[in-house]
C-alpha cells in the first residue's frame, strides 16, 4: 500500500529534513483515530550513574527518520504498520522539571488517558524508572501483566528508594506483575533476589540461538497480557555506548532484533524502550540508531498483538 499522508506526516522529506516524529508517523493527540501512540518521556532523575536519557526520545525520533522512510516497512517485517493501524506520535510529556514526583503523576495520568481510549502506548525514555508509572496505568486497565524485560540489570533491588534500579521491586510489591509469566533477558549484574521471575543471563544467552531465546520467552509468557520493556543497555556497549549504566558482555543489535521478531503474536498490551543517553555516544548516534530500529520492532509487536 502506498503511504497515506493522513497517516504519515511529511514522509516525503529526506531523512535529514522535515519534522522529527517517530518513524514519520503523524504528530497528533487525537486518540479517537489512533490505534497506537508513541509517547516521549524525557526524564532522567531516576538514574544512579550517568544522566542524559532525557535526550533519548529526541535522539530516537531523529534517527528514526531513516528507519521510518521506507514505504515497504521496516526490514525484515514485510509490510508497513500503516497498512493495518494508525500510529501517532503523541509528543513528549515534560511538565515536571524540578519535580520528580510530578513526573510519576503526569505519566500515569497521560498513559491512562491514552490506553483508556483503546490506544496502545509505546513509551520512549527517559530512564528506566518511567516503567513504574507506565505499569501502574496499564495494570489499572488490564490487571497484573507479565513482564518481558530486556536489560543488563534486573532492576529489582530490594530498596525503598525509587530509582531506575528498584522500580520493578516496587512493581512486584504493588502487585503489578504476573510473576509466573514474567522473564528477565540478558542480565549480567548481581541479582541476589529473583522474586520468582525467570532469568536468561547474558552468558547463557550467548550460547543460544535467537530462536531459542524467543521460544523460552514464549513458553514463559504463554497467552498472558504482557508488557515489554527494553533497556538499551541490554545490548553490548559496543552497540549501545550511549546509556547511563553500560555493562560489557552483551548481545548484538541483530540478536536483539531477531529475538524480538520471534515474539510476534504474543499478547503485548504495551511497551517501552529506555535509557538512551546520546551524549555518551562516541560518534554517529550509534545508540539511537539501534534504539530507533528496536523501537520500530516493538511497534510491530504491538501492531501484531492488536491483530490477534
Ligand atoms: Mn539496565
Amino acid at each position: 500500500m502506498p503511504r497515506d499522508n493522513e497517516l504519515l506526516d511529511n514522509w516525503w522529506d529526506e531523512a535529514y529534513s522535515g519534522p522529527m516524529s517517530f518513524m514519520r508517523f503523524k504528530f497528533s493527540q487525537d486518540l479517537d483515530k489512533a490505534d497506537i501512540a508513541v509517547l516521549g518521556v524525557p526524564y532522567d532523575l531516576g538514574t544512579t550513574n550517568r544522566p542524559g536519557a532525557r535526550f533519548g526520545p529526541r535522539a530516537m525520533r531523529e534517527q528514526s527518520t531513516l528507519t521510518g522512510e521506507f514505504e515497504y516497512g521496516l526490514w525484515p517485517w514485510d509490510y508497513h504498520i500503516a497498512e493495518h493501524h494508525t500510529v501517532i506520535d503523541y509528543g513528549d510529556i515534560c511538565e515536571f522539571v524540578g519535580y520528580p514526583e510530578r513526573m510519576v503523576e503526569v505519566l500515569e495520568k497521560t498513559t491512562s488517558k491514552i490506553i483508556d481510549s483503546d490506544t496502545v502506548c509505546f513509551a520512549m525514555g527517559g530512564d528506566h524508572f518511567i516503567s513504574l508509572p507506565l505499569l501502574r496505568a496499564h495494570v489499572k486497565k488490564h490487571g497484573p501483566v507479565a513482564l518481558v524485560h530486556f536489560d543488563a540489570h534486573s532492576d529489582t533491588w530490594v530498596d525503598e528508594d525509587y530509582n531506575h534500579g528498584t522500580m520493578f521491586y516496587h512493581a512486584i510489591k504493588e502487585g503489578l506483575l504476573d510473576i509466573e509469566h514474567s522473564i528477565h533477558v540478558g542480565l549480567r549484574t548481581p541479582n541476589p533476589e529473583n522474586h520468582g521471575i525467570e532469568i536468561i543471563f547474558a552468558d547463557e544467552l550467548d550460547e543460544m540461538k535467537a530462536s531459542e531465546v524467543s521460544e523460552r520467552i514464549r513458553n514463559r509468557v504463554g497467552d498472558a497480557k504482557t508488557y515489554l520493556t527494553f533497556d538499551i543497555d541490554f545490548l553490548d556497549p559496543a552497540y549501545a555506548p550511549g546509556t547511563g549504566t553500560p555493562v560489557s558482555g552483551g548481545p548484538t543489535v541483530m540478536m536483539g532484533r531477531k529475538i524480538l521478531k520471534g515474539l510476534a503474536g504474543l499478547n503485548f498490551v504495551g511497551g517501552d524502550l529506555v535509557e538512551i543517553a546520546p551524549a555518551y555516544d562516541p560518534i554517529g548516534n550509534v545508540t539511537a540508531v539501534a534504539g530507533a530500529t528496536l523501537g520500530g520492532d516493538i511497534l510491530y509487536l504491538l501492531s501484531e498483538a492488536l491483530r490477534r
